[in-house]
């Protein structure tokens, strides 16, 4: 089979040559890197999953098993709007463009580059979890988003492609080369460079650090770069399932520490084996505040740039009214500053919006099983090294600490080596058909209609 028949596409690759010839030297690299640094142990496993196969709104997505050395990654640009104007910055209103406009290819390139950093880093910080999945149906979840995350380093690696020549070519390489984690070739961006050793990391991340992933793209989605926009407005179709993932991974944990605090009357659900609700707090603390750094300084003149050169946007840019942002301001860190130069705050604050929505469904769950603990995000100010409050110490509740004050209460803020120990000896492996984990409750459906009980992956025998 040739290699655009391999490849489902709605770029035309069959007719581009360009395209063609380079990914046939980028694939093999490619697929080295995904047996290296892919999910180590379940290469050779059925797993039942989706695969993107157009962009239709009702069925872009087949499901099937597949190995998945042999999934069929491919290439896909939600369909094109007509007459695309560029919807914010110093370009408002003029035709989106088709091709990187000179004098903003570096600044482009690296927002790609930055963007597609991000997915492989995630597969490789997920590689061991399938080892200690809590039932197969979390097991093929966690495959799930994991060649998903592939897919969208393709679809980077898309436009790096076929837009930059030469030096797109060779960011494309060094996606493959750096490593989460590195000492001397680490990921881009601090949160991929985090271990993610356990399960209740992985839902926190998937929750969290997927949700800014969300963000980003959707202000990605607005560029008037419109390759760009097209590719990852596609993109956010697959984000939304790893979020889901994510935040009823968590409400799952919560669910069964509350049925054990019920049950046996005893608050310290880890007697029973179960993950207690302060544990469960302290991680969140710990990925939220991860994933707040995400979103750079609070006042940035790199987010001036690519707010006025119409290459990264805000979220949902058509819901605000003033697009060119010249004259207004943003309060951060108690002072206003000149809102081009907050875009990276504004983003932020959408996102914190959404994940305090999250933490009420968690806490529902708290409340229906008559439980009196609330589950909070930490402040904006907590743990953060990146931006306006990264030189100072701050508790979950904003109150400055000093370095000593830090030292001493550290633990009761942030999950210690004896809560890391104590979630990964509780994951250990149950992959018999239709079993789950203890520490954590059924889901209350399947996957695409499936039930809980469907073989999700077939180990190879
Ligand atoms: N770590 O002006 P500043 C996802 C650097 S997740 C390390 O404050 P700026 C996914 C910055 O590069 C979404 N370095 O921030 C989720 C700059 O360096 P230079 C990923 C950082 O430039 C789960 C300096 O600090 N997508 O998709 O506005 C699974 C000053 O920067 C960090 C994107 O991020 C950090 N956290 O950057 C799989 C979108 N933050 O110039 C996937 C593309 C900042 O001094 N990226 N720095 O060398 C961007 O839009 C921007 O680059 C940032 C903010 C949002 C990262």
């Amino acid at each position: 089979m040739s290699l655009y028949e391999r490849i489902p596409n709605n770029v035309g690759l069959s007719s581009d040559k360009r395209l063609l010839r380079a990914l046939e030297h980028w694939l093999p690299n490619y697929m080295q890197w995904w047996s290296d640094m892919g999910p180590e142990g379940f290469q050779a496993d059925d797993v039942y999953l989706r695969t993107a196969t157009s962009v239709e709104a009702g069925g872009w997505a087949h499901f099937d098993y597949v190995k998945m050395p042999n999934y069929r990654w491919g290439i896909f640009l939600a369909p094109p709007e007509h007459d695309r104007r560029v919807g914010f910055g110093d370009h408002f209103g003029l035709p989106v463009w088709q091709e990187v406009p000179g004098e903003y290819r570096n600044m482009l390139r690296r927002l790609i580059v930055t963007q597609g950093d991000t997915e492989p880093a995630s597969v490789e910080q997920q590689r061991l979890l399938g080892q200690s999945a809590p039932s197969l149906y979390d097991l093929r979840n966690l495959f799930q988003v994991n060649v998903e995350e592939g897919r969208h380093l393709w679809a980077m690696v898309y436009l790096l492609h076929s837009y930059f020549g030469r030096d797109g070519r060779e960011e494309s390489e060094e996606l493959l080369e750096r490593r989460s984690g590195s000492g001397d070739k680490p990921r881009i961006l601090e949160a991929f460079n985090e271990p993610i050793e356990d399960w209740l990391s992985f839902y926190m991340f998937t929750t969290f650090t997927d949700r800014d992933g969300k963000y980003q793209l959707l202000a990605l989605a607005e560029s008037g770069f419109d390759p760009l926009s097209r590719t990852t407005r596609f993109m956010l179709t697959e984000e939304a399932h790893h979020m889901f993932v994510g935040e009823s991974g968590v409400r799952r944990v919560v669910r069964r520490a509350c049925e054990l605090m019920r049950e046996t009357g005893d608050d310290d659900v880890r007697r029973q084996g179960a993950i207690d609700l302060p544990t469960i707090q302290k991680y969140i603390n710990l990925w939220f505040s991860l994933s707040l750094d995400l979103f750079g300084g609070e006042v940035s003149s790199n987010a001036a740039s690519f707010f006025s050169s119409g290459m990264k946007g805000r979220a949902q840019e058509p819901k605000y009214s003033d697009h060119v942002a010249l004259e207004g301001s943003y309060a951060v860190a108690g002072e206003d500053i000149p809102l081009r130069n907050a875009m990276n705050e504004v983003l932020r604050d959408s996102y914190i919006e959404d994940c305090e929505k999250c933490l009420e469904r968690w806490n529902r769950v708290i409340t229906e099983h008559e439980i009196p603990y609330r589950l909070s995000l930490p402040d904006r100010r907590f743990h953060r090294h990146i931006g306006a409050y990264a030189a100072h110490r701050f508790d979950p509740a904003g109150h400055r600490l000093t370095p000593e004050q830090w030292n001493e209460r550290r633990d009761e803020f942030l999950p210690d080596g004896n809560d890391f120990a104590y979630i990964r000896n509780l994951c250990t492996p149950v992959m018999e058909l239709g079993k789950i984990a203890h520490w954590i409750s059924k889901p209350t459906t399947g996957i695409h209609g499936m039930p809980f009980e469907f073989e999700y992956v077939r180990r190879e025998r």
